[in-house]
C-alpha cells in the first residue's frame, strides 16, 4: 500500500533539509546557465561549499535551445578540453568550429556540478544581495519564482556566502539591483558602472569575456554573458567557448581568493 502522506512527508523533509543544509556556503550563484554551471562544477571539485538558484523550471539557459531553435551548440577549439572533461559528444564539421547538442551539454554539465557536490535548486529567483556594515555583500535574498510571477506580496528569505557569482545572462540581475541599492557603489568597470552589453562580434565578444569575468565589487563576481553586460563587451549568439572558460575562471579566482 502505498500511502500519499508518507509521500508528501519525505518530499517537504528532505527539501527543507537541503535548504537548511545550505544557508551557509562559500559560494552562490544566480543562474544555471552554462557559465553559472560550469563554475559550479570547479567550486565544488576544489571542495568549496556551492549552492545554484535558478529561476526557471529548466536548467541550461540559454544553451538549452541552441541557436535560433536549431539547438546545437558551437564551441571553439581553445574551450574543447571543457566539453571533453564532461565527455560530450563533438563533430569538427569546419576546421576549430566543434558542434555539439544542446540538451547532451545541458544535461552533461548539471550532472557534472551536481556529481562534484555543488547543490542546484530550481524554481527560485535570487532578487537581491545581502550586505554588511561596510557595505560588502555577504550572501543572496531569494524567493520562489513563482511569488515573482505572481507578482505576490512575499518577503524573501536569506542564504549566506563569502562570495557570490552574478552568472543570469544579458540581464545582469544580481549586480543591477546592488548597484541600485548600495549607497555611492562603484564597480570595477571602466566607468564604475554597468556598461551595458554591445550588438554581436563573436570574435571579439568571446575574447573580452575573459577579461570581463571578474570580481566588480567585494564579495561580488559576474561570469558569461553578464560579464560582457555589466563591462560593455559584445554579445556573441550561440557560441558557448567563452561561457564554459569564463565560468572555470570565475571559479578559480574564487578558489584562489577564499584558499589564500
Ligand atoms: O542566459 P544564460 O544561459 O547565461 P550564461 O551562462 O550563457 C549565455 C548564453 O546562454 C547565451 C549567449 C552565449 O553565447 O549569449 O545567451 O551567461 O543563463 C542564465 C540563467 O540565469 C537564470 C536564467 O533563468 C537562466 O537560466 N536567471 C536569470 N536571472 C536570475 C536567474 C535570478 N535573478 N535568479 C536566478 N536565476
Amino acid at each position: 500500500m502505498l500511502d500519499e502522506t508518507i509521500i508528501t512527508k519525505v518530499i517537504i523533509q528532505s527539501y527543507t533539509k537541503d535548504l537548511i543544509d545550505n544557508l551557509h556556503s562559500d559560494v552562490i550563484i544566480a543562474g544555471a546557465g552554462p557559465a553559472g554551471l560550469v563554475a559550479s562544477k570547479f567550486l565544488a571539485e576544489a571542495g568549496l561549499k556551492t549552492v545554484l538558484f535558478e529561476r526557471r523550471l529548466s536548467i541550461g539557459g540559454g544553451m538549452l535551445g541552441g541557436g535560433m531553435m536549431f539547438n546545437k551548440i558551437v564551441v571553439q577549439s581553445e574551450a574543447k578540453r571543457i566539453l571533453d572533461l564532461y565527455n560530450i559528444k563533438m563533430s569538427e564539421i569546419e576546421k576549430n568550429y566543434y558542434v555539439a547538442d544542446a540538451i547532451e551539454s545541458v544535461g552533461k554539465l548539471t550532472a557534472g556540478a551536481i556529481d562534484a557536490g555543488a547543490k542546484i535548486f530550481n524554481l527560485i529567483s535570487v532578487e537581491d544581495v545581502k550586505i554588511d556594515e561596510q557595505f560588502r555583500i555577504t550572501g543572496a535574498v531569494i524567493n520562489w519564482t513563482a511569488v515573482e510571477m505572481a507578482n505576490l506580496h512575499v518577503d524573501p528569505m536569506t542564504f549566506e556566502s563569502k562570495c557570490l557569482i552574478d552568472a543570469t545572462g544579458h540581464d545582469l540581475e544580481v549586480v543591477s539591483v546592488a548597484l541600485n541599492k548600495i549607497p555611492n557603489s562603484k564597480l570595477n568597470t571602466p566607468t564604475g558602472q554597468i556598461m551595458g552589453e554591445l550588438s554581436m562580434n563573436a570574435e571579439i565578444g568571446e575574447k573580452i569575456l575573459l577579461e570581463t569575468t571578474k570580481e566588480v565589487y567585494p564579495g561580488l563576481y559576474v561570469a558569461g554573458m553578464a560579464a560582457n553586460a555589466c563591462s560593455g563587451g559584445q554579445r556573441m549568439g550561440p557560441i558557448f567557448g567563452g561561457m564554459l572558460l569564463s565560468g572555470e575562471k570565475v571559479a578559480n579566482l574564487i578558489i584562489e581568493r577564499l584558499n589564500s
